[in-house]
Parts: C-alpha cells; structure tokens; sequence
C-alpha cells in the first residue's frame, strides 16, 4: 500500500464494515446493529475496523510523529474542572484527579497520510451520525485539536473524567505492552445525587461494574463520553500507548480556544 495520498476506503475492511453505501442492505444492518449497541451500552467498539495492512501503516505513522507530542500533567475533577473550593474536599465535585496529558497536535499529522485520510473521509462522518442518532457532522475546525494522536508513556494515566464533548472517536494506533486499559462506568451521568455517589465510589477504588478495554491495533471505538465516567489507567511498560482521536461536532468550525490549547499543546494556533 502507498503512504502518499492514501484513499480511506482502502483503510478499511469494508467487507465487514460497508461504510461506503449505507442504504444498501449491509450497510443499513451495520448502521442498526451499531446504533442498537451505542443506546444500550454508551459504547460502539468495531475490532478490525481498518485492514491488517492499514493498522500497520497507521502505527508506522503514529511512531514517526510521536517525538512531536507536547506533554503535560493536568489537574482536574472528573468533570473537567479545577476544582470548587466552596465545597467539602469530599465532594465529588472537587475531588482531583491527575491526567498525564500528551498528544501529537493536527497540524503535526502528516496531512497526506492514512490518520488524515480516515479523519476527512466524508463516509465515516455519514456513518457516525448514523449510529449516533445526529443528523450530520463535521469535522473540528480547531488546527490543533481536530485530529490528534494521544501518547501515553510508562506510568502515564489518563485520570477519571467525563468528557466534554457528546460523544468521542478513537483509533487503537498502538496498545502498550501491559496497563493503558480504557475504563469505564457505563451511563451513570444522571445529575443528581446518585452520580455524585458512583463517582465518589469510584474514586475511592470500588470497582463494581466497571468495564475494561484494550483492544488491539486498528479497533474504532464510538463512545458517549459525557455520560460515562472513564479513565486510562497507568502504562506498564517501554511502548508508549497511541491512540488517534477524531473530533467531528454537529455544527462546523468548532474550535477550542486559546487557553486550552495553550494548556493542551503547549502553544497557540
Ligand atoms: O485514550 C483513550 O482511549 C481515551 C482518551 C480519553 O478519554 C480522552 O481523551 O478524553
Ligand atoms: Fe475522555
């Protein structure tokens, strides 16, 4: 397979997954089963999404870039928060948890390569709005956060949180050896008491219902983020974990601002 100007749909293991005509009878089944999957479980996991071959091409690109990671360790609440000083330290609300913030910014990736190709390929977007009940998406307009490759060395851990955005993409690009497992609390976000208490649970080690991923190389995972509590727990291990990120959102030109990519990249687009 070429590296230059690579066609998504050739990424793709479109024997399994027909993205490209979901009208057709394949394709609808696909779109049902997976939205059936997210509204139950918060959660659409698709191993195998993209070929052998791509995997392979896609960590190779991954590995090149890597160096190119701006890193940082990022103190938040599990609502992304720094904190609320007016509360009891006990309160699930000002509760911090650590993040070992590290990602290969978009305009790092190389723009003629297989991530970028899968990011802009118009059928993967139809696809996820499918499955995800949305009428249409686009791609971030940030230059920075739009596309990303999240690094996560030895010792390194995403800490718990909701995410900010509805829903998340991402593409296994290189499991570690051990640990960098996706944790998560299937649908606990009900804004109330009860989430307060499944949180101040979970950060005090219980792990009842908790549900752990580490999938390999070329899986696609599709996931409610905001309404799932959820973390990286920490890398074990010389081989950094890599996973690619693609944001898209329902209207276009969503940007994140200059503070946080400040915070998050190290500088300003
Ligand atoms: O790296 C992952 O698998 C998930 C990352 C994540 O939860 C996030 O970036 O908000
Ligand atoms: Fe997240």
């Amino acid at each position: 397979m070429a590296t230059g100007n690579v066609s998504a749909a050739d990424l793709i293991d479109l024997a399994r997954y027909p993205l490209g005509d979901l009208e057709a009878h394949d394709g609808a089944r696909l779109v049902e089963s997976g939205r059936c999957t997210i509204d139950r479980d918060g959660i659409l996991v698709l191993d195998g999404f993209v070929t052998p071959d791509a995997a392979t091409l896609m960590t190779a690109e991954a590995e090149a870039v890597a160096h190119e990671a701006w890193f940082c360790l990022h103190r938040h609440t599990v609502y992304q928060t720094p904190g609320d000083p007016d509360l009891p330290a006990d309160d699930a609300r000002s509760r911090l948890v650590k993040s070992d913030k590290g990602n290969v910014a978009k305009d790092r990736i190389p723009a003629d390569g297989p991530l970028r190709a899968l990011f802009d390929w118009t059928p993967l977007r139809s696809f996820l709005a499918a499955v995800l009940g949305l009428h249409e998406l686009h791609p971030y307009g940030d230059p920075l956060a739009g596309l990303m490759i999240n690094v996560n060395r030895t010792g390194e851990t995403l800490g718990w949180h909701f995410d900010n955005a509805e829903f998340a993409v991402t593409l296994m690009l290189k499991p570690p050896l051990a640990g960098g497992t996706f944790r998560y609390l299937p649908g606990i976000r009900s804004g109330d008491a009860a989430e307060h208490a499944a949180v101040n649970r979970v950060l005090g080690g219980d792990e009842t219902g908790l549900i752990d991923l580490a999938p390999p190389a070329g899986t696609l995972m599709i996931f409610r983020g905001r309404e799932s509590l959820h973390c990286v727990t920490p890398v074990i291990g010389p081989q950094a974990r890599l996973v690619g990120v693609l944001s898209y959102a329902r209207e276009p030109g969503r940007t994140m601002g200059a503070q946080s990519q400040r915070l998050f990249h190290g500088r300003v687009s």
